[in-house]
């Protein structure tokens, strides 16, 4: 190739390029103390179907995983069969929490190229895997904490889930709350941490922050807490990452990493196209939402304006409401759902609005507070 044309060539490529297309995520991993418990819980609470599984049955000795799908979300929940070994020190560390966000890729060689060579620390080196479905390509990185991203290349994989895995379809079949798929997973880091770990997913992953309304300045009474968003090229993947601040009273931000012993993920919000069917769905099946007083609805349609919903069963349910200047969306958080106080659930539905509820922040981690004075960890 002459030079010319090379010059040519460069011109033609877009200045910011992006070194890692994420095509979305592909599945999160739970570590989890007894998974054919905590995929029942999956099942019959939030309506995710088993779609395939590893275990004894499969030729895996020391662990077992069950995969649960609803609409694009997969969530794999993996124990240990033996003792020892990385799920028990994970599991004896941290409780019940997501070992991997793993993400879609077109090519898991390069992706692991571009990163680890922009500095991130390898979890494995590109392994190709196959079975009678064709193959995968599979490579990892640590992001913070012990928690990881797997770069998951399944454009030659027609199989349930991975090689490994069996199909897996129980007879029962429970009815879906409408999930449809993770708009955003938060991490939580440790003090003064979270510029770090923005400066990672820029320069290692080639994300930008979302500069919104949204970044949390953390200065009042509720909010002791610093966040900014994180998003990749394209935009399906978005990681706020929230550290710490001093406030009047402990920090939700410090509970957590004392509770999970280090930074981990907090949340994961999973977007619905009805919120009030869903989240009656799955308060009916005994899923706890975080209380918000009716107060808050008194004026609440004074600082949103006018919505397509009625207020009445939004106020019922406790579902929040904020918007910006692209629309409006709807939220709502649930308590923790493991004995410790770390990972929980948002279920939100957009309607316009790219951004995250800085309206109800104070509402939120007010709702957050009393429940930190149940615990005794305020
Ligand atoms: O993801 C977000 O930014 C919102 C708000 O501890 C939020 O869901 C921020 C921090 C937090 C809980 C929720
Ligand atoms: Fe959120």
């Amino acid at each position: 190739m002459s030079t010319e044309n090379t010059t040519q060539i460069k011109k033609t490529v877009p200045q910011a390029e992006d070194f890692l297309p994420l095509l979305g995520t592909d599945y999160v991993e739970l570590y989890v103390g007894n998974a054919k418990q905590a995929a029942f819980y999956y099942q019959q609470a939030w309506g995710f179907q088993p779609v395939a599984y590893s275990g004894l049955e499969s030729g895996s000795k020391d662990r077992v995983s069950y995969v649960l799908q609803q609409g694009k979300i997969r969530l794999v929940l993996t124990s240990p069969l033996q003792p020892g070994g990385e799920v028990n020190e994970h599991i004896d560390k941290h409780g019940d929490g997501v070992k991997v966000v793993a993400l879609w890729v077109d090519d898991a060689r390069k992706s692991y190229e571009e990163t680890t060579k922009r500095g991130a620390k390898s979890y494995f080196e590109p392994r190709e895997l196959s079975d009678e479905h064709g193959h995968v390509v599979l490579s990892g990185i640590h992001t913070y904490g012990e928690t990881v991203h797997i770069f998951v290349e399944r454009k030659n994989y027609s199989g349930p889930f991975l090689p490994g895995y069996k199909e897996y379809k129980p007879n029962f079949k429970v009815k879906d709350v409408g999930l449809k798929y993770i708009d955003h997973m938060v991490g939580n880091v440790g003090w003064n941490e979270m510029n770090k770990w923005c400066e990672f997913y820029a320069k290692v992953m080639g994300f930008a922050q979302l500069v919104s309304f949204d970044d949390k300045d953390i200065s009042t009474d509720y909010t002791a807490l610093m966040s900014k968003v994180m998003s990749n090229g394209n935009g399906r993947i978005k990681f706020p990452i929230n550290e710490p601040a001093e406030g009047k009273k402990k920090s939700q931000i410090e509970e957590y990493i004392d509770f999970y012993n280090g930074a981990g993920v907090q949340h994961i919000a999973v977007a619905t196209d009805n919120i009030i069917e869903t989240v009656t769905a799955l308060r009916d099946r005994g899923v706890e939402f975080l209380y918000v007083p009716e107060a808050y609805y008194d004026d609440v349609l004074d600082r949103v304006g006018e919505i397509d919903e009625e207020l009445e069963p939004l106020k019922e349910l406790g579902v929040l409401i904020d918007r910006d200047d692209e629309g409006y969306l709807l939220q709502i958080f649930t308590k923790p759902v493991l004995d410790r106080p770390t990972m929980f659930f948002e279920i939100i539905q957009r309607k316009g609005a790219q951004s995250f509820g800085k309206g109800n922040f104070k509402a939120l981690f007010e709702a957050i507070e009393r429940e930190q004075t149940l615990r005794g960890t305020l």
